[in-house]
Parts: structure tokens; sequence; C-alpha cells
């Protein structure tokens, strides 16, 4: 059993419906559980500007599922909500990111672990430090000092 973080993300057609739906569905993961989710922040867009805040949070699961199968059930989440992406980098309706796999870095044409982009994203680093304040991430990087690169701005919790 590994614990997963999953980050999501909407800012399309009632975007804190898709989150919430999203975090229902995570429960329904084959082979996983979903053990904590933290609570719901509006986030400025990265990228262009003329597009909507996000609505984001940031799930950790516990699954039995390899890494690729995991990416292929949150590929199927994406789909049932109709996902579209209108251009790079532009609106959307959901984003389902695997973030963190265990301690893994994996490196594959479908899937780079940990995400790319995310000790750039306060969307992602403030909703990780609400979930696990002293996760330390497999390159050796203590979470919290992703602050001093990444300050937490533009980040509003939108649920209690
Ligand atoms: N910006 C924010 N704030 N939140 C996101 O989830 C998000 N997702 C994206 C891009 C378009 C890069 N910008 C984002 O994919």
């Amino acid at each position: 059993m590994v614990n997963a973080y999953i980050g999501l993300g909407s800012n399309l057609d009632n975007p804190i419906g898709h989150v919430k739906q999203a975090l229902e569905d995570l429960k329904q993961l084959p082979q996983s559980q979903l053990l904590l989710a933290s609570k719901l922040y509006l986030s400025k867009p990265v990228g262009p500007q003329d597009q909507d805040n996000f609505v984001n949070a940031v799930a950790l699961i516990i699954t039995e599922l390899e890494p690729l199968s995991l990416l292929d059930e949150l590929q199927t989440i994406e789909q049932q909500h109709q996902r579209v992406r209108e251009r790079h980098w532009g609106p959307r309706t959901l984003d389902l990111d695997l973030l963190l796999f265990g301690e893994q870095s994996i490196q594959h044409p479908r899937l780079t672990v940990p995400h790319a982009q995310l000790s750039r994203r306060d969307f992602v680093v403030g909703p990780l430090l609400e979930l696990c304040p002293e996760l330390v991430l497999p390159s050796g990087t203590q979470l919290q000092e992703l602050l001093q690169q990444c300050p937490i701005d533009g980040l509003i919790c939108i649920d209690a």
C-alpha cells in the first residue's frame, strides 16, 4: 500500500461542484481508500489571466494500484466530468494530477512524479501543507522549505 497525493483543480462550469464530486469519485477508486481531503481553495490562475479563478484541493489516498493504473483511473474520472481543456494552460472542467506516489520518483512518457510543477504552485503547496505539514519530498526537501520559493499569497480557503 502506498500513500498517493492527488491535486484537484477546476475553473469551468461550477468548479466547486466538480471538485466536490471528484472527491466523491476518488472514494470509489478500486484497491484504494481516500484518507484525507484538504479544504477547497480559490486561487488565481497560473497561465493566461483572462480566465476565471480556480478551485483547488489536494487529496491523500492509500492505494494498491500501480502508478500508471492510478493515472488511468484519474483520467477516467476526468472524462466522466466531460473534461474540457480549451487551450494550453487555459480553463478546464477538471484536472486530477498525481502529485506524489509514496517516496517514488517516476519518469515515464505519461507520468512524471513528483509532479513537475509541484514546488512552484501555491495552490498545490498550500493544501498539501494543510494535509501533511511534516511531508518530505523524495528529494529530501521538506515541504515547508518550498514556502521560501513559493509563498502562499493568493489562496483563499472557501470552506470551513
Ligand atoms: N491555475 C490555478 N490557480 N489552479 C490550477 O489548478 C491550474 N491548473 C492549470 C493551469 C492552467 C496551469 N493553471 C492553474 O492547469
